[in-house]
């Protein structure tokens, strides 16, 4: 069974290990990954969202933050606020930066972005194929208001330095017009069996990498079941600030809206959380399948079950 998902950060990254127990010994499973929040820093490119897949999956994910390494130091950190080199607010650990530093001197070689995430997961081995969805650079910026002026701060800043705290007038991936997808990831959706939307950011994580020209066609005309997965439960993200940026984007926060937004063109199943239940019948009369089941990741066991409701609806979808 070949199975692609578009995941974002920590909620795809953490869905997709329970993805790898719950699928058949044969599956291919294909991740389509957000690059929309990288971010250059010190010389460096960093991208957050390829960084948590690889290392939730490899095994060196710090698992309270959902980012960066276990076992982590901030010598360097520490050495370039010494200096008063910022920004300060990005917190770049010790074993991390080796990550950008072989990243950054590979894409200086020439290496394309998928190319070298290929390489970095030679040794990480996720235990599965990790594309990014672009070589292009695409980087997500948001319009907010502050001190009373209108400007646009990077994705970054507004979500770890401002911590999400004011409006997001809109979002905006810049870049993403003249980008394309990256070597197979039309291919891998092709010849997917199955399509999965993680409970990832509906807005800068899955709607970045379905901002990427192609991408959303391809995956309406894949012929096969596209079943996703609610980021939003008792109408408040899980985890995160998704509600901020949804609002940019005029979507409620509540699990029905985004099956909405998605829209049944793209989406044939959606799982809801069990608190949700009432919203099924309104998710069913967008011409979506619908069920209500736990979608709390409290640990690998419930995501597991949460991934088993996913490729089971997509079965009744495919029936
Ligand atoms: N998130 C934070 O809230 N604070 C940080 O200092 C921070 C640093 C960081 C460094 C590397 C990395 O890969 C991710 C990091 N993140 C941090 C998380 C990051 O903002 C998010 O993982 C994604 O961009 C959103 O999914």
């Amino acid at each position: 069974m070949r199975i692609v998902v578009l995941a974002g950060g920590i909620g795809g990254a953490r869905f997709l290990r329970g993805l790898k127990q719950a699928a058949p010994d044969d599956a291919v499973i294909t991740v389509i990954g957000n690059t929309g929040d990288d971010i250059h820093l010190f010389g460096l490119k960093v991208c957050p969202d390829l960084d948590t897949v690889m290392y939730t999956l490899g095994g060196g994910i710090n698992e309270e933050q959902g980012w960066g390494r276990t076992d982590e130091t901030y010598l360097v950190k520490e050495e370039l606020a010494a200096y008063g080199v910022g920004p300060e607010w990005f917190g770049l650990g010790d074993r991390d930066f080796a990550t950008h530093i072989v990243r950054t001197q590979m894409l200086d070689a020439g290496y394309p972005l998928s190319a070298v995430t290929e390489a970095l997961c030679e040794r990480w081995k996720p235990g599965v194929r990790l594309i990014p969805m672009s070589d292009d650079r695409i980087e997500t910026h948001v319009a907010v208001t502050l001190d009373g002026e209108r400007r646009a701060v990077h994705f970054q800043e507004y979500w770890v330095k401002l911590r999400a705290s004011v409006d997001a007038h809109a979002v905006v991936p810049v870049g993403a017009e003249q980008a394309k997808p990256a070597p197979g990831v039309l291919e891998a959706i092709a010849e997917a069996d199955v399509i999965l939307f993680p409970p990832s950011n509906p807005v800068v994580s899955v709607g970045t990498i379905l901002a990427v020209p192609g991408i959303r066609e391809a995956i309406a005309e894949a012929g096969v079941p596209v079943v996703g997965l609610s980021p939003i439960v008792g109408d408040a993200p899980v985890r995160g600030m998704a509600d901020k940026v949804l609002a940019a984007v005029g979507v409620d926060s509540t699990a029905a809206a985004v099956a909405e937004h998605y829209g049944s063109g793209l989406l044939d199943g959606w799982l809801v959380d069990t608190v949700d239940a009432g919203t099924v019948e309104r998710v069913e009369a967008a011409g979506i399948r619908c069920r209500a089941v736990p979608l709390m990741m409290s640990d690998l066991d419930a995501t597991t079950q949460m991934a088993r409701e996913a490729l089971t609806l997509a079965e009744e979808v495919r029936a």
